[in-house]
């Protein structure tokens, strides 16, 4: 595995004449300094300028590309990156000009996964998102970049592979995916033995550097590490609360989510954030003081659609209030059911989301009747024991009937693993 190294790197971004609503460019630009600072580079010269449109050769005019030609000769950088998607030929046709190496935006945050995937399954989704992205890129043209291997973009799970040829990579690439998938139904196992318990999942998700982990960390008692820093979070953890008052729930802490999140990511990810498909509810987390949580609170919208997430119940957090004024127009903001003002660093605003959490809880219980066959025994028992049976008669025919208050969505695992009918000309109740 290649070692980390600090490159020295020109970094540029245009505002094109038809600009990002809601986004400021220059905030962008932060973002893109912050996402440059996570992969270890170093900024050696910003380039931050307009332009009408792209060029489809270049993607930048040619008087840029001499301008940002001279920076890296000034500097003596090796490292280009653009906070923007390039195409191959346009990464190609830059590398030729600059004589350095070009990261596009994608690269970039691949680099950072690559740099801080630490499990088994995290290597493996990186190194997939990495070959997918690079083998598009290694059809010819790196030789004038051979002394540059190892560098920002480069290293990780998927780096030696840059030298091998696309079938060699394809076929990894497959290997890869068989391997995911493998472990993929393992967890499914897992999500149907928890199922069976009636434990209810609580997913944490949200913008990068939002407060998911240290919200996580306050529920669930535990040190995972969070830091001011864009994706500190990689791999999904999924723990029992410790929190009194909110029994049974199991809540997951998540990657962060970015603007534009490269598409091999999200690809390679889905095994991971699958996870998430089978939560009970959503809390999305939002870092109520950044400028930008309108956009940002959008883009993680837009993210949970193309999951096929969107209508999974969800409590949005206003995270770090400590930073901001809580009054609008001379009032005080207050907590609701869907929406919590709180500060997780400072264990503010707990009991408002316990409270919103176990509001949202009971919307999905109802009261039912069922009907168990005389050899259910093990399953009667299983449901007295969970507290589900609030009354019990037999039918003429012998069959044992129950009347339950359970989640529906629990009733319905029932329904399908067990062989148990709902009693005929029942009314169901919701509660
Ligand atoms: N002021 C303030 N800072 C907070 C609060 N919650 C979290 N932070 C800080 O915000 C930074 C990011 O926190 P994390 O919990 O790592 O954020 P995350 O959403 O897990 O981030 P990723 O894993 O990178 O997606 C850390 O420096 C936290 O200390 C809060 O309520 N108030
Ligand atoms: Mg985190």
């Amino acid at each position: 595995m290649f070692e980390s190294v600090d490159q020295k790197a020109v970094i540029v971004q245009i505002e094109f004449a038809k600009g990002r609503d809601d986004f400021s460019p220059l905030n962008a630009f932060d973002e893109f300094k912050e996402l440059v600072v996570s992969s270890g580079a170093e900024i050696a010269r910003e380039d931050f300028s307009k332009q009408a449109k792209p060029t489809a050769g270049l993607f930048i005019t040619k008087g840029k590309a001499e301008r940002i030609k001279d920076f890296i000769n000034e500097t003596e950088s090796e490292l280009v990156i653009f906070n923007h998607e390039l195409t191959p030929s346009q990464e190609r046709n830059l590398e030729n000009i600059f004589k350095a190496r070009v990261l596009d935006r994608t690269g970039l945050i691949l680099d950072i996964f690559a740099k801080r995937a630490s499990s088994h399954i995290g290597k493996l989704q990186v190194e997939l998102a990495q070959l997918s992205h690079l083998s598009t890129r290694l059809v010819r043209g790196w030789s004038h970049l051979e002394r540059q291997k190892g560098g920002i973009g480069l290293r990780g799970p998927g780096e030696t592979q840059l030298e091998t040829d696309r079938r060699l990579i394809n076929q990894r690439i497959k290997n890869i995916k068989n391997r995911l998938n493998k472990s993929h139904k393992q967890r499914e196992v897992n999500r149907y033995s928890r199922n069976k318990g009636n434990q209810t999942l609580v997913a944490l998700v949200g913008y990068t550097n939002a407060g998911k982990t240290t919200l996580f960390n306050l529920l669930t008692e535990s040190q995972l590490y969070a830091a001011d820093k864009l994706f500190a979070t990689l791999d999904s953890v999924t723990r029992k609360n410790s929190v009194t008052g909110l029994d049974d729930i199991l809540f997951s802490d998540t990657v962060g989510f970015i603007s534009n999140l490269p598409t091999e990511l999200i690809e390679s990810f889905k095994a991971t954030l699958d996870e998430l498909k089978s939560a009970d509810l959503l809390v999305h987390v939002v870092d109520i003081s950044d400028p930008d949580f309108i956009y940002k609170t959008e883009q993680v919208s837009l993210i949970l659609k193309e999951l096929g997430i969107s209508d999974i119940p969800c409590i949005r957090v206003n995270n770090k209030s400590d930073k901001v004024d809580m009054e609008i127009n001379g009032k005080k903001v207050t907590s609701s059911n869907t929406e919590v003002w709180m500060s997780a660093l400072n264990n503010i605003g707990m009991n408002d989301l316990i409270n919103s959490i176990q509001l949202n809880r009971k919307k999905s219980m109802v009261k039912e009747w069922v009907e168990l066959q005389p050899n259910q025994g093990k399953i009667r028992a299983q449901l007295y024991s969970l507290g589900r049976v609030l009354e019990e008669t037999t039918s003429d025919t012998g069959l044992i009937q129950l009347q339950l208050e359970i989640d529906e969505k629990e009733l319905g695992n029932l329904i399908s693993d067990k062989d148990i009918n709902l009693k005929k000309n029942n009314i169901k109740e919701v509660i």
